[in-house]
């Protein structure tokens, strides 16, 4: 193979790989984030194309995105708290700011140095959540950046870390079951959540070891931006849905054969918890829960 070939192929891999990673070009955080709270906690690093915040007894700190989104895949790439991060929550997830609100949820659960984090995902519609799925994850999430992915169209939402789907919430709106549709902004926090977080909250926050710090990069977004104030106006959100955005295309309807096989597999090995399965929160199993197999 000759050098020009050799070097085009690299080239492509390394395209390729990027868009893998979560978007080939590394975009500044004030291209489509605010911080939203604890302005002293957050910190602009790599010429803001990374963001740490921290959190200690004074505050934590979060951010947003200037826009509100009605369809998307959306990503970070971040790299959670090391040491011992009990009862420190990093969330990343997509919320509408509205009364019966719709959210996606990224919750990182820390964790006594040496015992795992575990993952919480959680999916409100119209106010209503109480849908937690937990997963351990299959590396350490302190050591370095990965990415985590939410995919949001009219078929499905998809939760991906890395590559990998790990959780699917179709839109089962005629069996009844209510899926978000409304205008929902990126959020990502840092917090103390040592009430409930880790051990169901008989862990604390060991505060000897603040300041706790998490890293953010990839800022860039692939959404279907809504002007302000369009949440409440079915036809603008519906504009979301048309093909022209990618995530919308028939392949993201729902999880390919070879996806599917993954997402069966992770969650077998990997899922420790699942509101589907709890009686003691849902005497009735959730209509939901019977379809949510990814196919
Ligand atoms: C983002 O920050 C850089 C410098 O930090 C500044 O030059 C640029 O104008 C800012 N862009 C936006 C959209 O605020
Ligand atoms: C859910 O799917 C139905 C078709 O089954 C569609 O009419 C509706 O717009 C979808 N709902 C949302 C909120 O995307
Ligand atoms: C808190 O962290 C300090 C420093 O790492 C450690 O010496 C101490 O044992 C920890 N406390 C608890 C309750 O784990
Ligand atoms: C609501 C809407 O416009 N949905 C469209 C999404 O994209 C597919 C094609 O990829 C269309 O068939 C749907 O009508």
């Amino acid at each position: 193979m000759d050098f020009r070939r050799l070097s085009f192929l690299v080239v492509v891999v390394v395209i390729v790989l990027g868009v893998v990673d979560g978007g080939p070009v590394p975009v500044p955080f004030n291209v489509s984030y605010n911080v939203a709270w604890g302005n002293d906690h957050v910190l602009f690093l790599d010429q803001g194309r990374q963001v740490q915040l921290s959190m200690d007894l004074h505050s934590g700190a979060g951010f947003e995105s200037k826009l509100s989104y009605g369809s998307g895949f959306f990503h970070l790439r971040i790299k959670l708290p090391n040491r011992d991060s009990a009862g420190v929550i990093t969330a990343f997830y997509l919320r509408s700011k509205t009364d019966h609100h719709d959210e996606l949820d990224f919750e990182f659960l820390g964790n006594k140095e040496g015992k795992p984090i575990t993952l919480q995902t959680n999916v409100f519609a119209n106010g209503q959540g109480d849908r937690e799925q937990r997963f351990h994850l299959w590396f350490d999430p302190t050591a370095d950046f990965h990415t985590y992915k939410i995919l949001w169209n009219e078929h499905q939402i998809v939760f991906y870390v890395d590559n990998i789907p790990i959780r699917v919430f179709k839109n089962n709106t005629k069996i009844g079951v209510m899926y978000p549709a409304q205008a929902m902004q990126i959020e990502a926090t840092l917090w103390d959540g040592d009430s409930w977080a880790t051990d169901g909250g008989r862990t604390k926050t060991n505060w000897s070891c603040a300041p706790f710090t998490a890293n953010f990069r990839g800022f860039n977004v692939d959404g279907c931006a809504l002007p302000p104030q369009s949440s409440d106006d079915d036809d603008v959100v519906r504009s979301c849905y048309d093909s022209k955005y990618w995530w919308n295309q028939s392949k993201f309807w729902k999880l390919g054969r070879k996806y599917r096989q993954v997402y069966e597999q992770v969650r077998n090995k990997y899922m420790n918890y699942d509101y589907c399965d709890d009686r003691s929160r849902h005497p009735v199993v959730p209509p939901e829960c019977a379809s949510n197999g990814g196919g």
